[in-house]
């Protein structure tokens, strides 16, 4: 029997209330819980609030609340919000619960009892906002800090220090003989560059204020917030055998901001506490909202909850894990979520949906019909969907949510065209009913399986669609893998529900009308127009020779020396993600691995002729050398991707095999 899937969310600051940020990383840490769970695996899930600190005693004060007074005020609206949007975590814990302040304690005790504390005296810079220590070097001018773009403060006080620099070489193993520790992997070598720079000692305590958990043995102070916080998916476990269990997690979520707190500090407090090391953390990229980088005013405007009630939760959850790649920076865009679920969830999902299942009230009396004469000729559209399914699958646990929905997304396709080429109405119409069944029985079935493949990122459409389907909704139990496998619960005779629109087109209208009653702005005017290139594959056309004619020139460019030619960097690139841009109908904006440390952002105009997601995994090939080029605010592009044709159907230039990305192109 596989280990139990125990995830976790960061705890959030309690100086804030939930938003689309925190939103995001709890909604994926949902979305990876429910699909283990659906695997049959035994789950855990956990989130939180972080309430101790320097930032929640100031902003207390501030409010003339004490300080738990505060923090029972403002913990309220995490925990009842997350239901809200179809996340269903086992726990919540409270750094202020008394059962973490107790093990929070036993987990100083063993490291102190590993000889890892020493008292001494911390001098140095302090960002409140991040409650993080930093260098001179790591701020920027004035001591500003460059998260919160206020200065940091002077520190100076009695501390115990936490030996790090003991941990750095155990660190270092720990990623090199588990890479997939951290991911990611542009993100481990972040990290391991980190940590090969040199670790310091780690003040852990502080003396100047009390809003904390005390050390034991020592009140006079209390411990550094993150020793505290971090320590809460351990603590949570503590207090029953069976829950102790569960440790080590296996997927810390977490943003890319707070990525050094779990990769660096927490595996070291662990080693040093004796306690086995969580199997993975993942670092998500950031939201974005319209461009914009989420400020607190906006924050508090994008009120996740507000978008559900609006265009229903599964859609929003459906957007944040389709539209933004985990693991990379994403933009929120509201009329690109309407646009996906008009398309994706309307169009591709709803509709196929609707093309069949009226049939079996018409003509099988809400039944499954038999399907004892298959229409042969088309099966072959489907063939690929068992695959694309368990591909999904792989996508999840991976995980990588967004190519999992690509996935299943194009087994819907497949079913769609299944439908167009074998016309089911046609068959209707001449009253061929064992051709008609055929085609029906196929696609309910397909959506039968679609219905668990999707049940993780949205469970209550998933649920909805089975109802139409006549089955009950999804269950899982321990010990049960219920993936897709072929097996079926729509036999002939069994059933159907009755039909019903599952999302109903939003029109130009009433998308404007929601958009109002959220408070959100139109969208921006276009920025800069810088155009696009009309064919963004070809290199820029040459200078005509002087004196040659014009069209020669254009066809024909000139020749040039082999010198010129091996000036220009041409590598095989795979691309990692792939999303529209906002208000740029031609464009792209790409994440393509070159073998380097970090995929390249190239912004390609492809979007006529490729949907995103149709290019995610594809090689191609790119001109790696050019020199960086704007296209609207803060979209930049740092290569050329390669294609032949007009730009409404490109053909993207590749290599055969698959070469290692980054492989240079002679
Ligand atoms: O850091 N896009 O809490 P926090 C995506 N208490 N995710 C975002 C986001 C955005 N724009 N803004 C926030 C803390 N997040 C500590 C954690 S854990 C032991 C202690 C998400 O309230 C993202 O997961 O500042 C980020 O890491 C987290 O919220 C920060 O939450």
């Amino acid at each position: 029997m596989s280990r139990p899937f125990y995830v976790t969310t960061p705890i959030y600051y309690i100086n804030d209330v939930p938003h689309l940020g925190t939103a995001y990383s709890t909604i994926a840490a949902d979305v990876l819980r429910r699909y283990h769970a659906v695997r049959g695996e035994r789950t855990f899930f956990l989130t939180g609030t972080d309430e101790h600190g320097l930032k929640i005693e100031r902003v207390a004060k501030e409010r003339g609340l004490a300080p738990k007074a505060f923090a029972d005020e403002m913990s309220a609206p995490f925990r009842e919000t997350w239901p809200k949007l179809a996340c269903a975590p086992d726990d919540f814990i409270r750094t202020t619960d008394e059962r973490h302040e107790r093990w929070a304690a036993e987990l100083w005790k063993r490291v102190a009892a590993s000889g890892d504390l020493y008292e001494g005296t911390y001098e140095g810079w302090y960002c409140v906002g991040c409650e993080a220590y930093y260098t001179e070097k790591e701020l920027a001018e004035g001591n500003v800090c460059a998260t919160h773009k206020t200065p940091a403060e002077r520190v100076r006080e009695p501390s115990y220090f936490f030996k790090l620099s003991r941990y750095q070489d155990r660190l270092l193993e720990l990623y090199r003989d588990h890479p997939s520790f951290v991911a990611p992997g542009s993100r481990l070598n972040e990290v391991k560059s980190f940590v090969a720079g040199g670790l310091s000692d780690l003040s852990v305590s502080r003396t100047t204020f009390s809003w904390g958990v005390p050390v034991p043995g020592d009140p006079r102070h209390v411990m550094y917030v993150w020793f505290d916080a971090l320590a809460n998916y351990w603590t949570v476990l503590q207090d029953d055998p069976e829950r102790a269990a569960l440790w080590p997690a296996s997927l810390h979520v977490v943003g890319k901001d707070i990525l050094r707190f779990h990769a660096i500090y927490w595996p070291a407090f662990l080693m040093s506490a004796g306690l086995p090391l969580p199997e993975q953390v993942f670092a998500h990229g950031f939201l974005t909202f319209g461009g914009q980088k989420m400020s607190k005013s906006l924050r508090n405007t994008v009120k996740p909850t507000a978008l559900a009630d609006a265009f229903g939760v599964d859609t929003l959850r459906y957007y944040l894990m389709r539209a933004i790649a985990f693991g990379q920076d994403g933009d929120f865009d509201v009329h690109d979520l309407v646009a996906r679920y008009n398309a994706d969830l309307g169009n591709a999902l709803g509709n196929l949906l609707q093309r069949v299942l009226p049939f079996c009230h018409r003509v099988f009396e809400g039944l499954v019909p038999p399907d004892d004469a298959p229409p042969e000729e088309h099966e072959a559209l489907l063939s690929g969907v068992p695959e694309s399914l368990r591909m999904a699958g792989e996508a999840f646990a991976t995980p990588a949510p967004h190519v999992a929905l690509e996935r299943i997304w194009s087994a819907l396709r497949d079913a769609n065209a299944y439908v167009d080429r074998s016309a089911p109405w046609d068959a209707a119409k001449k009253g061929d009913k064992p051709r008609l069944a055929g085609i029906v029985v196929r696609v309910l079935r397909l959506l039968e399986s679609v219905s668990v493949a999707l049940w993780p990122v949205m469970p209550g459409k998933a649920d909805e669609l089975r109802l139409q389907l006549g089955l009950g909704p999804v269950s899982p139990s321990v010990g049960l893998d219920l993936w897709p496998s072929g097996a079926t619960a729509l036999v002939a005779g069994a059933k159907l529900g009755e039909v019903a629109a599952l999302f109903p087109r939003i029109d130009p209208d009433r998308q404007a009308e929601l958009i109002a009653s959220l408070g959100l702005a139109p969208p921006a005017p276009a920025a800069v127009a810088v155009a696009a290139p009309s064919a963004p594959a070809a290199p820029a056309a040459s200078a005509p020779a002087p004196g040659a004619p014009q069209a020669a020139a254009a066809d024909q460019p000139p020749s040039i020396a082999y010198d010129d030619f091996a000036k220009v960097d041409l590598r095989v690139g795979v691309v990692v993600a792939a999303e529209r841009v906002p208000r740029k109908d031609k464009l792209l904006s790409l994440r393509v691995d070159l073998g380097e440390a970090e995929p390249r952002a190239i912004v390609a105009g492809l979007a006529l002729s490729f949907a995103p997601e149709a290019l995610v995994g594809k090689r191609v090939l790119v001109v790696a050398n050019l020199e960086p080029r704007t296209f609207g605010k803060g979209l930049v592009s740092h290569g050329m991707i390669l294609a032949s044709g007009p730009s409404e159907s490109l053909t993207l230039a590749t290599v055969s095999g698959e070469p290692a990305a980054g492989s240079r192109v002679k």
